[in-house]
């Protein structure tokens, strides 16, 4: 039988997705009939982004709450579980990017860059899990980056980041593959996203980003929604703990 990329009955809560890749995976879910929970801390761009989706027919919520605080997020969960519906799928999506040389880097801006991509993981997961566990299914996709397992000057930051969240997912495999849950992550490489806008203004590192990744260009917002669905979906029943890279061929080559 023909493996099923179809989302329809199925719920998405996807982190930051008020624009960028957040938005485009929402975008995708919601495609292949999911209803997606959209989520950002500025309620005004939450607002705008919610109402553009809907505008297409999409089944879409607005719950603005801070991934990096315990409080928001048990409140913003329980909230989306009672009043909205239970949550079938999860997209750990929030992130920030601060860059600068290590020995100048602010120790907050540091724990910044860790409470944002590693501890809002888990905390948002956990809060997440504990329902899906209850229902014995669930999926949960965290984002990753090529810089999860390679690294270049003035993002070290990020990468420990983000090298955090691809072992987050094999731990977070480890413990609730058992209890039915599906936990994998993808990877993205160099996508043309606001976090990157100064780069691709940057004539030498778009040089550089169009020089190392063997397609010769940079990812477009509309090419990572296709490996959220098959993460989402029943298609990937029996696959967990994987990082997808969705990079272009960046990591695949020197
Ligand atoms: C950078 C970029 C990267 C990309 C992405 C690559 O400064 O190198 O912002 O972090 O955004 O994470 O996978």
């Amino acid at each position: 039988m023909a493996p099923s990329f179809d989302l329809s009955g199925k719920r998405a809560l996807i982190t930051g997705s008020s624009r960028g890749l957040g938005y485009a995976m929402a975008q995708a879910l919601a495609g292949a009939g999911a209803a997606v929970v959209l989520n950002a801390r500025d309620e005004v761009a939450l607002g705008l982004a919610a109402a553009e989706l809907a505008a297409t027919g999409a089944a879409v919520h607005a719950l603005a709450f801070d991934v990096t605080s315990e409080d928001s997020v048990g409140d913003a969960v329980a909230h989306c579980e009672t009043q909205i519906g239970p949550i079938d799928i999860l997209i750990n999506n929030a992130g920030i990017q601060i860059r600068g040389s290590l020995e100048d880097y602010a120790h907050d801006k540091f724990e910044q860059m860790l409470a944002t991509h590693v501890v809002a993981t888990f905390t948002v997961s956990k809060a997440v899990a504990k329902a899906m566990i209850g229902r014995g299914h669930g999926k949960i996709i965290n984002i990753c980056s090529v810089l999860s397992s390679l690294a270049r000057p003035t993002v070290a930051p990020y990468g420990a980041a983000k090298a955090a969240v691809a072992n987050l997912t094999r731990g977070m495999a480890a413990d609730w593959a058992p209890r039915g849950l599906n936990i994998n992550a993808i990877a993205p490489g160099y996508f043309k996203t606001e976090l990157n806008k100064t780069l691709m203004a940057d004539p030498q590192f778009n040089n550089w980003v169009e020089q190392r990744t063997p397609m010769r260009r940079w990812g477009n917002l509309d090419e990572l929604g296709g490996a959220a669905v098959f993460l989402a979906s029943p298609a990937s029943s029996f696959i967990n703990g994987h990082i997808l890279y969705v990079d272009g061929g960046f990591t695949a080559v020197v």
